[in-house]
This record gives structure tokens, C-alpha cells and sequence, in this order.
């Protein structure tokens, strides 16, 4: 199955690629899915919510001060490299991501979809005005509002940014190949992307999701290593 997902790939004029949280870990980033215990054992999108951020924000800025640390010393991986190589090799046109980490874009992907935000640019949560991730880590206010501060995320019950949507879902209806890597495919509604595909659809994951439906080809397994037997061959 490989070498078919590699001859698709080679006779494909559009080639889009969708990743998750899974895309991540590797790079020693946890996926949602193992929510249990990363921390306070609590469900990360209970606080990846609008209510944590208007009711509690305590728990809010503790959440995304732990994640944005965390990113400090994490670095892309091979899975990473290769889908920016493939990028200049005029492989795949363009990488929609759910993750928040810009690992793609480190990693030296130019044409990257933020369908989720990331966590790296801060702005005010009632003026909108950009400020440094320090200003945030530092627990400081709007300083032209003194309104709390928020990173660039989607969170739970907030529609996703219409740019990256368009750019995702229009690429997606227009190629020929399209690769979902590292994703539950539980959350809406990026987990509509795949249905929307004319071309071929390929699912390379570690675990078989249930919502993984309809896919040409499985390639079950982890990211970086899928990626690197498929790299041999193109
Ligand atoms: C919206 C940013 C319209 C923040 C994120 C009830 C039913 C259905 C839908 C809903 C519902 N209630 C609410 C909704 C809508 C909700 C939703 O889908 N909820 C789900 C949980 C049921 N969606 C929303 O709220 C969206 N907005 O609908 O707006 C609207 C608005 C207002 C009013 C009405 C409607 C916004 C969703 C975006 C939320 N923000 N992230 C942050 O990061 O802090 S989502 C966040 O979680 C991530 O970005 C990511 O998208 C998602 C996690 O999913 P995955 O990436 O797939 O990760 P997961 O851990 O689940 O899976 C990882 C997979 O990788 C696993 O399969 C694993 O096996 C695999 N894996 C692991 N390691 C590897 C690997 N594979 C390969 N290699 C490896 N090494």
C-alpha cells in the first residue's frame, strides 16, 4: 500500500495534507487523546473553552502558560522535515493543521493552515490588540484596556478563522491526494474536511479511530516513520 500511496502522490498535481495532535508527538508534544493525567487530570478541552476564559481565568492562563513553556525547547521531527521538503519538492501545496505549536512552519513548511490558532501571538481578549507572549507570561493586563490577555486560539464554541477555513476546505475539494495525518477526527468542523475530498484520501495514524471513515488507504503507524518509508519512495 505504500508504494500505491507514493505512485498516487507522483501523479498528483495537488497534494493537500490535514494533521492533528498526533503530527506532534513525537516531538514530545501529548495529544489530546491522552488527557488523562497530562494535567491536573483534567480534560484539556474543558479548559480550551470560552467559559474557562470569561469564568475562570486563573485556570485558563495556568493551562496556556504551561503550554506555551512547554514549546520553549521542542523542536520539529523528521515527520516535520519531510512534509516541508515535499513542500519545495512541489509534492504537497499546502498543510492544514489543528495544532497550535507552528512546528510545520519551524520545521520550514511556508504554506500552512491555522485551522485552530496557535499558541505562540497574544492579543487582548476585548481590544484585540497584539501583545508578546512575555506580556501574557508575565500575567500582565491590556495596556491599552487593561482587559485579560489570550492566545491566538480557537477555543471550544468559537468558530474557526475563516481565512485558514476557506484556503483548507478549497484546497481539500481540489486535490488529487489528500493525507490525514495524526488525528481522532473527533473535533468539528475539521473532522468534515476529509468527506469534503474528491481525490484519493489517506489516513496515517497510530491508533484506527473510530470517526476514520472512508478513507482509499490506511497506513497505520507513527508519523515520522510513515513518512520516512514513504519519502523512499518518492
Ligand atoms: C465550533 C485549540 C461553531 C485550542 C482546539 C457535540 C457534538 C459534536 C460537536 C460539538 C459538540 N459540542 C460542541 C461541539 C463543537 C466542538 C467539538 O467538535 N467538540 C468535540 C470535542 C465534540 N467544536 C468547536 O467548538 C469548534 N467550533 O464548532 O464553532 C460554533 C461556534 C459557536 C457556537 C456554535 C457553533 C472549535 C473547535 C476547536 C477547538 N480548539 N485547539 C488548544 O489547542 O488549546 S481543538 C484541539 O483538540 C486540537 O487543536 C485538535 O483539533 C483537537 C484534538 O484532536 P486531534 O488533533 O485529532 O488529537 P487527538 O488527541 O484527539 O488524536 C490524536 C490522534 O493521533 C490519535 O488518533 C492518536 O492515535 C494519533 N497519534 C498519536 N501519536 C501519533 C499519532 N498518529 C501518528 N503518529 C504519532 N506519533
Amino acid at each position: 500500500m505504500m508504494e500505491t500511496v507514493a505512485s498516487w502522490m507522483k501523479e498528483s498535481t495537488s497534494t493537500v495534507v490535514l494533521t492533528g495532535a498526533g503530527m506532534s508527538t513525537e516531538s514530545g508534544i501529548p495529544d489530546f487523546r491522552s488527557k488523562s493525567g497530562w494535567w491536573k487530570s483534567i480534560d484539556p478541552r474543558t479548559v480550551a473553552s470560552v467559559e474557562s476564559l470569561t469564568d475562570d481565568y486563573a485556570l485558563f492562563r495556568e493551562f496556556y502558560q504551561l503550554r506555551i513553556e512547554a514549546l520553549h525547547d521542542i523542536e520539529p521531527h523528521v515527520g516535520h522535515r519531510i512534509l516541508a521538503r515535499w513542500e519545495q519538492k512541489g509534492y504537497v501545496q499546502l498543510i492544514a493543521t489543528q495544532n497550535v505549536d507552528q512546528l510545520h512552519q519551524l520545521a520550514g513548511s511556508k504554506n500552512v493552515a491555522e485551522l485552530h490558532g496557535n499558541i505562540v501571538t497574544i492579543r487582548c481578549t476585548s481590544c484585540n490588540k497584539p501583545h508578546s507572549k512575555e506580556h501574557f507570561l508575565n500575567n500582565a493586563v491590556c495596556t491599552y484596556c487593561t482587559n485579560h490577555l489570550r492566545p491566538n486560539v480557537v477555543l471550544f464554541g468559537e468558530t474557526l478563522p475563516q481565512d485558514a477555513w476557506n484556503r483548507a476546505l478549497n484546497a481539500i475539494q481540489h486535490a488529487d491526494v489528500v493525507l490525514v495525518i495524526g488525528t481522532s477526527l473527533e473535533v468539528y468542523p475539521v473532522n468534515q474536511l476529509p468527506m469534503m475530498a474528491r481525490g484519493k484520501l489517506v489516513y496515517i495514524n497510530l491508533e484506527l479511530e473510530t470517526h476514520a471513515t472512508g478513507f482509499d488507504a490506511v497506513l497505520q503507524g507513527s508519523a515520522g516513520e510513515i513518512l520516512t518509508q514513504l519519502d523512499a519512495y518518492l
